[in-house]
């Protein structure tokens, strides 16, 4: 692919926002051609799909394994509409969560086995990953604390505590044994975050530049 692909993870609260501002400002100036993607989301059936994954379904229960479809359904479409197009034109893609958030929140959180998962991740992914992946680890107290300030939360955001200290569990040992994955530590002040972000991506294009000529 001529574009990167570069994945932005996280709890809830976890200030990828931001982290994603700065890094597209940082890999416009190096002179690329920048989108940012969200997921489950950034086509129009993917976004219809998010709509119904987040919202609460009064009465009818939200199966685990409905959830999980749901989410490599929206990542197909996602894939094939706009990231790899993109990506094979040059673009570099910037992720607002991908597959790494499903491996953590419905592997670890919701405690679905790997082998379960690994057929829907070869389907859907047929190999591809990012090229860079940006953890931004946060203790699920506080991640939630800042989402409820923001506003509502969605039918995800209403679980236990458990389920989030699961999910970061499964983050962190997916980042370890990932040499493409980074985690950069926001429990520090923001300042400091942005630095360790805009230090993460300035290494990276560093190293693309370094590749590349
Ligand atoms: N999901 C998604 C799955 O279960 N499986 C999947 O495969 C996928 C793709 C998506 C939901 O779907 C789940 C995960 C989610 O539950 P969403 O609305 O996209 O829903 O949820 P989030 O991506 O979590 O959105 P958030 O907005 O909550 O997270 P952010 O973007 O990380 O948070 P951000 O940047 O908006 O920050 C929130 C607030 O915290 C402050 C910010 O200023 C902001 O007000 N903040 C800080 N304050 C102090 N110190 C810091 N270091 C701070 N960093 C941020």
């Amino acid at each position: 692919m001529l574009g990167k692909f570069i994945a932005i993870e996280g709890l809830e609260g976890a200030g990828k926002s931001t982290a994603i501002d700065i890094i597209k400002s940082k890999i416009e100036a190096a002179g690329h051609k920048v989108i940012c993607t969200r997921e489950p989301g950034g086509t129009p059936m993917a976004e219809a799909i998010r709509a119904c994954v987040k919202q609460p379904w009064q009465d009818e229960k939200v199966t685990v394994e409905a959830e999980l479809l749901l989410m490599y359904a929206a990542r197909a479409q996602l894939i094939a509409n706009v990231i790899k197009p993109n990506l094979e034109a040059g673009t570099w893609v910037i992720a607002d969560r991908h597959d790494m958030s499903s491996q953590a929140y419905q592997g670890g959180g919701r405690q679905i086995p790997t082998d379960v998962m690994e057929p829907l991740r070869s389907i859907t992914l047929k190999g591809f990953t990012p090229d860079l992946t940006l953890y931004m680890d946060v203790e699920p107290s506080v991640g939630l604390q800042r989402a409820r300030g923001r506003g509502e939360l969605d039918r995800i955001e209403i679980e236990d505590i458990s389920f989030f200290e699961r999910t970061r569990a499964r983050y962190l040992q997916l980042c370890q044994d990932n040499p493409k994955a980074k985690i950069i530590d926001t429990m520090q002040d923001m300042p400091l975050v942005h630095r360790d972000v805009e230090q993460s991506i300035k290494d990276y294009l560093q190293y693309v530049a370094q590749v590349t000529c």
